[in-house]
């Protein structure tokens, strides 16, 4: 799979990033939302291969493109036998983000990706879209700190596994009313807390790296992303888990739904049987294959946003897979007709 695909799924992260990029700062949520939405529809159906979104825009009905079941790729077409090889026939399962934080991206503010992640078929748990309460930490204390532990106990586990005082921890958590006692219990456990308006998936990549000063995540995001977030944190070694969030007394607004027995009905038919299960990465992504890209809209500290020059457009990619066991930062020129002399670095 990543021979074939590999190169593809930069070009239609890249071009899903150039497409939203175009509208950083116009205060267009929706608008940078729809570009990236089109331009990795279009890269992704000029792939080899044999696509279905299994995490995307939505259902069908609210979603015309990238919408949950669609077939993408050339090999989905009636013909692509003649035109595709055995190996690019095997069904693979995608989940897209195109413009992961919105609102970053509408407001020109740091941390927009557009991110995907790709398995083979029945490798990506197909998450209901509501909420998802997330817990992600570096390598070193992977299957030490817990979801299920109190956030006190997780930050001394953490501090222990990263050899430094709990005040020398920075705990990343995304600025809502949801989150009031999370952020008061962090704080009096003596670490610190960055917050963020939006962008819970960047954020808990940074703890899969060193250098980031980003030592965990915690709170609630939406569940889809959850599952994206897990197949880079897999790849990566680092820590994740998630656990489905479905009671509107929890997450009043956005994505929550009815109720919560219509929530319990509806994971029910999409065969989740144990509502509250906690998921590792290792779950939400359980593939043998899975492959993770991103390239930043806007920079953040562990990935460059688009930029745009006289010569042409520059993009960074990290595009991760758990088949090479590679973490590649891609850093792509994209050409104009004419291209003027080209900055190096
Ligand atoms: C967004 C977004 C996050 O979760 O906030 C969303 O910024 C849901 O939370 O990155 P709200 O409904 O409270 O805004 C993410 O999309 C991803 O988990």
């Amino acid at each position: 799979m990543e021979n074939t695909l590999g190169l593809e799924i930069i070009e239609v992260v890249e071009q899903a990033a150039i497409a939203s990029a175009r509208l950083t700062g116009k205060g267009d949520k929706d608008g940078a939302d729809e570009a990236a939405v089109e331009a990795m529809r279009e890269r992704m159906n000029q792939c080899h291969m044999r696509g279905r979104i299994v995490i995307g825009e939505g259902e069908r009905d609210d979603a015309p493109m990238l919408f949950i079941g669609e077939e993408v790729g050339i090999c989905t077409q009636p013909n692509a036998e003649a035109v595709c090889t055995p190996e690019e026939l095997i069904e693979i399962d995608i989940a897209v983000d195109p413009c992961e934080g919105t609102n970053l991206c509408a407001y020109g503010q740091p941390g927009s990706i557009a991110v995907l992640a790709i398995a083979e078929k029945g490798g990506l748990f197909a998450a209901p879209d509501f909420y998802m309460n997330k817990l992600a930490a570096p390598p070193d204390a992977k299957g030490k700190v817990d979801i299920s532990k109190s956030p006190t106990e997780n930050l001394k586990i953490l501090a222990e596994c990263l050899e430094r005082a709990i005040d020398e921890l920075t705990v990343v958590v995304m600025k809502r009313e949801r989150h009031a006692d999370l952020i008061k219990e962090i704080r009096e456990a003596g670490a610190r807390v960055q917050l963020i308006t939006d962008g819970d998936v960047g954020a808990a990549i940074n703890c899969g790296f060193a250098g980031t000063n980003i030592h965990a995540l915690m709170g609630i995001g939406a569940a889809p992303e959850g599952v994206i977030t897990a197949a880079a944190m897999k790849c990566l070694g680092g820590h994740f888990q998630g656990q489905l969030i479905y009671d509107p007394a929890i997450v009043k607004t956005g994505l929550i739904g009815e109720s919560k027995e219509a929530n319990l009905e509806r994971m029910k038919s999409m065969g989740i049987t144990d509502p509250d299960k906690i998921y590792t990465a290792e779950e939400l992504a359980s593939g043998e294959n899975v492959m993770f890209a991103a390239t930043g809209i806007t920079s953040s500290n562990w990935l460059e946003g688009v930029r745009f020059f006289g010569g042409g457009i520059r993009t960074q990619t990290l595009v991760i897979s758990s088949q090479s066991k590679t973490a590649r930062f891609v850093d792509t020129i994209h050409l104009k007709e004419n291209p003027k002399r080209i900055q190096l670095h």
